[in-house]
């Protein structure tokens, strides 16, 4: 291991800086494997910290330092402390700000982590969330810290003739020797993990956005040259997202200036830099022929995150990295909602919902289940999770729910008038909440410090005589690691009832004086009875409408009830969720009957019955038509078992929805034939409906295995405008035993091989198919000369997708595909640690499986951490899987 004993670092021991940095001075003399890096801190004792002297500790990682000044004396070595992770002076003014001034140099092109800064297709950039900055200079690399930035940059004017850096250009020059110089400074105060740079061969899509005030911001795009045709919905995203700021939260930009800046190698989606975001390509570039629906839709969403981090984030920044859910549940929260006013609603709600039960809901019932708010770390880089992220955001919507949006409104408002400019905690904000709508969330708050899904059991009572419903809620929740006993959540049920012809029924409480057509129940004890008023008749209970917490819902139901929910309920959320669990109950009984060897039976007809009704009755969102017609995914199928039968669920699964091909046939092919006609460069919600409802029929068509089907695909592939049809098309054929499938694989690699987001879909699909030489394939494409480990999209491509979205064959029972995984991550984290430890999730699922699979999967865990050389991230993850 590269660190024999890592160290852990716990919330409890948080205290606050010795010293505050009020203004960085950096000048970069920039060079792919040389770069110089001059900075002045200027320093000051925090007069919130201890009194007395105390040494001045500042965090660096991998630097070469060459000197040393205090007030413009050079420091000699006996002045200070030189470690792998720190400068230490031991001797500063207490009394007065002083000035630190360090030269180091770093090499960019060595930097394969990604992190600090780095080389990506010849242009210079930086990541410093979450403590890169110490891999640039030695500096208070903490959030905590907050400090105005001027920053110099000077290269090669012909290598890089962009330089680009936070906040607004304050000047430029030319310099001897074909360099140049550009000088940048940001009169906003901010964190070390939101300073950025980038330099490069870069050509730039210009426009502009007028503030609700009237201010003329300056828009731009940053790509390499070939790019600039596929920064037009990013653009409009950007815009969108600003004009939604302001009239959601009444927020404006702040600087002059707003710069997007696309890299090809990047660890994550996207980094919120203030005044100059670095995103992965795949969430900025796009084409109707070279980016699908989903990929136009995320890129507005994750535009739209970033943006939204300028208040919430930026402005407003984290006190401490445990902090982290401050800003990212809360910006997830608001981007969701974005994505929901430009798109479907209902759509949004149920993907984001399926994402959170398919990621978040295993990471919580697992070893490395941590709360919102975590109590310690290893590697802060671990702590980018589904649970800061997607349950912190279901946290937030939550109070959003409790309050109103009014409500809510009035909270976040004080909380952006009161902690402007600071950095702060999630206790924080619930405390503005709180104050703003004179409520108590002390319970509440258990959000934030316990982890785990909550259960609820629901019964429910009708009583004729007395015309009322008594609803019984009991909520559990299992031990997590560290934490063996939970207290009950305070939350949000909103329930609605519905008579027996489908209608509403009002909603009224027991002492009450309002009906309504839904209410909102708090529940806050451990077991707790609702009693509703003046029923008429025995109402169908809709609870957990909108999915108003993010808990696992248990409520005894008929395959009737739930056929009459698919087609009655109101709430497009829980009407969606009917359909799925009419599904899951079918498909889970098929697999018990898989189990023991039993005959199958035939496919219920309430199944059938109801995806025809869906299929021939319609409905104008189209998109949640697609949705209702599709099955629940084998991975959600697997959350519903307590050990998951990956071929059982497999085969079973698909039997269905072979047998749904057949008895719909027609209203497939009537659905293919209506929606089937090519839209180019329609973007529209009903445009992408249309799409998405004829490729689900499609791909219940192919289930049929007919020749004229094959045409009908094959067709479809070659005649395609759009990606969202050309993939979908191939992704059907090489699902299948098509005879074109060869074929179609290389002619479309051929039309796509100058484009690395598309052959990085090739490979996706190429290791998520079902087929049963899907693994073979997979470690043939290794050594593709367009695969390569330096690059996370293209490992996330093959490797991630491989064993995150194929059950089926990473899970097989000789432990191949552990095996396959075991010896990327060992090669990989020797190139980039933080990527390596995100892969390694899908082994920390072991007690999921049988005891074969779990023996074989905490193998390959074992075989990791005995891996000399072993990085922090990786021995964190795969330690604590095992624990
Ligand atoms: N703050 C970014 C995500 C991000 C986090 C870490 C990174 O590098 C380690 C990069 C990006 C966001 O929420 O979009
Ligand atoms: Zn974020």
């Amino acid at each position: 291991m590269r660190d024999a004993n890592p160290k852990t670092t716990y919330l409890k021991d948080y205290r606050p800086p010795d010293y505050l940095i009020d203004a960085v001075d950096l000048h970069f003399s920039l060079d792919e494997e040389e770069t110089h890096v001059q900075a002045w801190l200027t320093l000051r004792k925090n007069p919130d910290a201890p009194k007395g002297p105390a040494p001045l500790e500042l965090a660096g990682e991998e630097l070469l330092l060459e000197s040393v000044r205090l007030d413009g004396r050079v420091l000699t070595p006996a002045e200070y402390q030189l470690s792998a992770e720190a400068l230490v002076v031991s001797s500063v003014p207490a009394d007065r700000a002083f000035i630190v001034e360090t030269e180091t140099r770093i090499n960019p092109k060595a930097n394969t982590a990604l992190e600090g800064l780095y080389l990506s297709n010849g242009m210079l950039c930086t990541q410093c969330e979450a403590e890169g900055f110490r891999k640039i200079t030695y500096f208070l690399d903490r959030p905590d810290v907050m400090a105005r930035y001027t920053t110099t940059l000077s290269a090669d004017k012909t290598r890089f003739p962009v330089l680009l850096a936070n906040g607004n250009k304050v000047g430029e020059g030319v310099l001897d020797g074909n360099r140049h110089w550009v000088k940048w400074s940001d009169p906003y105060k901010k964190p070390s993990y939101l300073f950025a740079l980038v330099a490069g061969r870069l050509e730039c899509l210009a426009d502009t956005f007028t503030t609700a005030s009237g201010r003329t911001i300056d828009l731009r795009i940053y790509v390499e040259p070939h790019d600039l045709d596929k920064c037009d919905h990013a653009m409009q995203s950007l815009k969108n997202a600003m004009a939604w700021d302001e009239a959601v939260y009444g927020r404006q930009y702040d600087l002059d200036l707003y710069m997007i800046v696309a890299v090809g190698h990047f660890n994550m989606g996207a980094m919120e830099n203030k005044g100059l975001n670095i995103f992965n390509t795949k969430y900025v570039l796009a084409r109707p022929d070279t980016a699908t629906d989903t990929d136009y839709q995320q890129i507005e969403g994750v535009i739209g995150h970033e943006y939204f981090h300028n208040w919430t984030g930026n402005r407003i920044t984290c006190r401490d990295w445990f902090q982290l859910s401050l800003k990212e549940g809360l910006t997830v929260f608001r981007d969701q909602a974005f994505t929901a006013d430009r798109t479907s609603r209902a759509v949004k709600r149920i993907t984001d919902v399926n994402m959170l039960r398919t990621r978040q809901f295993p990471e919580d019932a697992g070893p490395l289940a941590h709360p919102v708010r975590p109590d310690s770390y290893i590697e802060i880089n671990n702590f980018y999770t589904a649970t800061v992220y997607e349950k912190g955001a279901e946290v937030v919507r939550m109070i959003h729910t409790l309050l109103g949006p009014a409500g809510f409104r009035k909270g976040i408002d004080l909380y952006f008038d009161r902690h402007d400019g600071q950095a702060v905690t999630t206790d924080d904000f619930v405390k503005a909440m709180e104050d703003a709508n004179q409520v108590d969330l002390t319970q509440f708050r258990r959000w934030y410090s316990q982890a785990g899904t909550p259960e609820l059991q629901v019964e429910a009572a009708y009583d004729p005589a007395a015309r009322s419903l008594t609803l019984t809620v009991q909520q559990t929740c299992s031990p997590t690691p560290g934490q063996a006993e939970k207290k009950p959540y305070h939350m949000p049920l909103t329930l609605g009832l519905i008579a027996s012809d489908g209608s509403a029924l009002p909603v009224r409480l027991q002492g009450e004086a309002d009906a309504a057509s839904q209410k909102v129940l708090q529940l806050t004890e451990g077991k707790q009875q609702f009693r509703l008023v003046d029923l008429p008749e025995k109402p169908v209970v809709s609870i957990l409408r909108d999915f108003s917490a993010p808990v696992k819902l248990n409520l005894q139901r008929s395959l009737e009830e739930l056929a009459f929910l698919l087609s009655h309920d109101s709430d497009s959320f829980n009407r969606w969720e009917a359909g799925q669990q009419l599904a899951s109950r079918i498909i889970l009984r098929r697999v018990e009957r898989i189990q023991s060897g039993a005959a199958p039976e035939p496919v219920d007809e309430r199944l059938i019955g109801g995806f025809r009704a869906v299929v021939e009755q319609g409905g104008k969102d189209l998109s949640y038509r697609a949705l209702l017609l599709t099955l629940p995914s084998e991975s959600y199928l697997g959350e519903l078992m307590a050990v998951i039968d990956v071929d059982a669920i497999h085969q079973a699964r698909q039997q269905v929805r072979k047998t749904l091909a057949e008895m719909l046939r027609e209203a497939w092919e009537s659905l293919y034939q209506r929606y089937h006609h090519s839209e180019p460069g329609r973007f529209d919600a009903a445009a992408i409906g249309r799409r998405a409802l004829k490729n689900v029929a499609l791909g219940y068509l192919i289930e049929l295995a007919q020749p004229v089907i094959d045409a009908l695909c094959e067709r479809q592939f070659r005649e395609a405008r759009m990606m969202t049809d050309q993939l979908a098309a191939l992704s059907v054929m090489v699902n299948s035993r098509h005879p074109a499938k060869a074929e179609a694989l290389s002619s479309f690699y051929r039309q796509w091989q100058a484009q690395p987001l598309v052959i990085d879909k090739w490979f996706a699909l190429q290791a998520t198919s079902r087929m049963p030489d899907t693994r073979a394939v997979v470690e043939r494409l290794l050594d593709h000369p367009a695969f390569d480990l330096r690059n996370p999209n293209r490992v996330r491509a093959l490797v991630g997708a491989f064993s995150q979205a194929n059950a089926l064959h990473f899970h097989a029972a000789d432990g191949a595909g552990y095996r396959f995984l075991g010896d990327r991550i060992i090669v990989l984290d020797r190139i980039n640690p933080q990527l390596a430890a995100r892969l390694l999730s899908p082994l920390s699922h072991w007690h999921c499986y049988d005891e074969n699979r779990r023996r074989l999967m905490k193998q390959q865990l074992e075989r990791i951490i005995g891996t000399e050389t072993i990085s922090k991230d990786v021995y964190e993850v795969a330690t604590k899987s095992l624990a």
